[in-house]
């Protein structure tokens, strides 16, 4: 039987939507594949005028077609794609198509944390001095809804899902900010999630890297790069923080370039994301002193450290972003000389191992209490357990509430989770909104 080949769009959630508008956009037909489809995306899939049926993805094979899309959520390491690899067919993905595509430069950012951070802050930076920045991938619009005749640059948050298929990406800067581990559900081991993300240098023109991990842009063959982090600079090109007159600076060389307190907020970790934005507003052209006057502007972003106002003498942190152990450990280093700390852990585990994290919080003087909930819940315990007593929640609602129970003046309670949230919530964002909602109900 011989079949007409066309393209196959592999998960249909926001992606695989996105390819599929894209195709119908170009005249092109194509098959889907996806295992739960939404009711939604059939629906959305029928707006755009495609009526054939979805398959699920087991029944997709070669014959169908050579090139296929894949969504980010689903795993290369599914039979039926990898028996489609072994016979010749192509995986590839929405950002390969993007980048074919894009007309303006791109800049790829990624990293275990601080990625969406940085992603808006470049955004904001460049939208300040150039027309059209279109800023999206992991976050906000897929990479495809982005494509614009009229846009001066693309900033893109890029995941390692998205850069394990993306090995040959044109980018004008590619930034690595960070790594420690990770989506270990997904990756056989740490190296496998690290070597991923390094995919990203690939092609790269300029890379952004902080100084601990440089040697996967040297490996790539970068040649342009702008080293950055939270130390005494070590030569003139690189991006750190220095110590004047007992006041601490953003600095690139010996050269100062901002005091630290100008920042909307000053903790470690958000200096070492003003310090790669700048690096990568460098390497786009941006003029630096007007950098440097807007980046005083940027307020952060909503669910990161996020500090929530209840005019109680206590001080409530949103970090509801913090769905690994390494952003929970940033999130505990910027605020643990603040006051007696009640801290709430817990969601969906993502096979993470917590042993780095119970040392950091065992360690902590001022921790009071300790609160976890959700899947992780008992595996937190377990692993505090010689140490630390935790209070034990199933449900997140009752864990928020007695915190807010405890919580007295001069405290700081700290949600930052350290895992993911899909146990209970639809995304992080559901579960920061859900304990915002909960402070202001019960307000005093
Ligand atoms: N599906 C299957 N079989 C599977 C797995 C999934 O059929 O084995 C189908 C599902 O039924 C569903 C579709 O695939 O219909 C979902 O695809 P997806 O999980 O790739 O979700 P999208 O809606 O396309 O969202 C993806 C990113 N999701 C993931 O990487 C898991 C979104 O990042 C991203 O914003 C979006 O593309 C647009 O680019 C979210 C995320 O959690 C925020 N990312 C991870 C993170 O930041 O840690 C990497």
């Amino acid at each position: 039987m011989s079949m007409h080949l066309v393209p196959v769009v592999i998960g249909l959630g926001q992606t695989g939507l996105s390819v599929a508008r894209f195709l119908i956009g170009q005249g092109i037909d194509f098959i889907a594949g996806d295992d739960r489809v939404s009711d939604q995306a059939r629906q959305m899939l029928l707006e755009m005028g495609y009526a054939k049926a979805v398959q699920p993805i087991a029944q997709v094979t070669a014959q169908f077609g050579a090139h296929w899309y894949i969504s980010p959520g689903v795993p290369l390491a599914l039979p039926a794609l990898a028996e489609a690899q072994r016979q010749g067919v192509i995986l590839t993905n929405d950002i390969n198509l993007f980048s074919q595509r894009a007309k303006a430069p791109i800049i790829g950012v990624t990293g275990s944390n601080g990625k969406t951070t940085v992603t808006t802050l470049v955004g904001f930076l460049a939208s300040q001095q150039m027309r059209s920045v279109q800023v999206g991938g992991n976050i906000g619009a897929p990479s495809l809804d982005l494509l614009e005749d009229e846009a001066t640059c693309y900033v893109l948050e890029l995941s390692s899902y998205q850069l394990e298929l993306s090995t040959q990406l044109p980018l004008k800067v590619a930034a690595l900010l960070n790594l420690s581990p990770d989506h270990l559900d997904r990756y056989e081991t740490v190296d496998d999630y690290y070597a991923a993300k390094s995919h990203i240098f690939s092609s790269a023109e300029y890379a952004v890297v902080h100084r601990d991990i440089a040697h996967y842009a040297a490996s790539k063959g970068v040649r342009n790069r702008k080293i950055f982090s939270a130390g005494n600079p070590q030569d003139n090109a690189e991006f750190g923080l220095i110590e004047r007159g007992g006041q601490r600076y953003l600095a690139r060389g010996q050269d100062v370039l901002l005091a630290v307190h100008s920042l909307k907020s000053n903790g470690t970790s958000h200096c070492l994301n003003a310090l790669a934005a700048l690096a990568i507003g460098e390497c786009l052209g941006l003029d630096m002193n007007q950098m440097l006057s807007d980046i005083g502007q940027f307020s952060g972003l909503r669910h990161r450290c996020q500090r929530i106002e209840r005019h109680d003498g206590r001080t409530w942190i949103n970090d509801s972003k913090a769905t690994n152990v390494g952003a929970t450990q940033s999130a505990l280093k910027d605020f643990e000389t603040l006051g007696p700390m009640i801290l709430l852990l817990g969601g969906q585990a993502k096979a993470a191992d917590f042993s780095e994290l119970v040392r950091q919080v065992t360690a902590l003087h001022s921790l009071k209490r300790i609160l976890v909930y959700g899947d992780a819940g008992a595996i937190l315990a377990e692993s505090l357990a010689p140490f630390l007593v935790p209070e034990v929640f199933f449900d997140f609602d009752c864990m928020v509430r007695r915190a807010i129970q405890l919580a007295e003046e001069g405290d700081v309670i700290l949600l930052s989770p350290a895992c993911a949230s899909l146990d209970q919530f639809s995304s992080y964002e559901a579960r920061g909104d859900r304990f915002e909602q909960l402070l202001m109900e019960r307000a005093a």
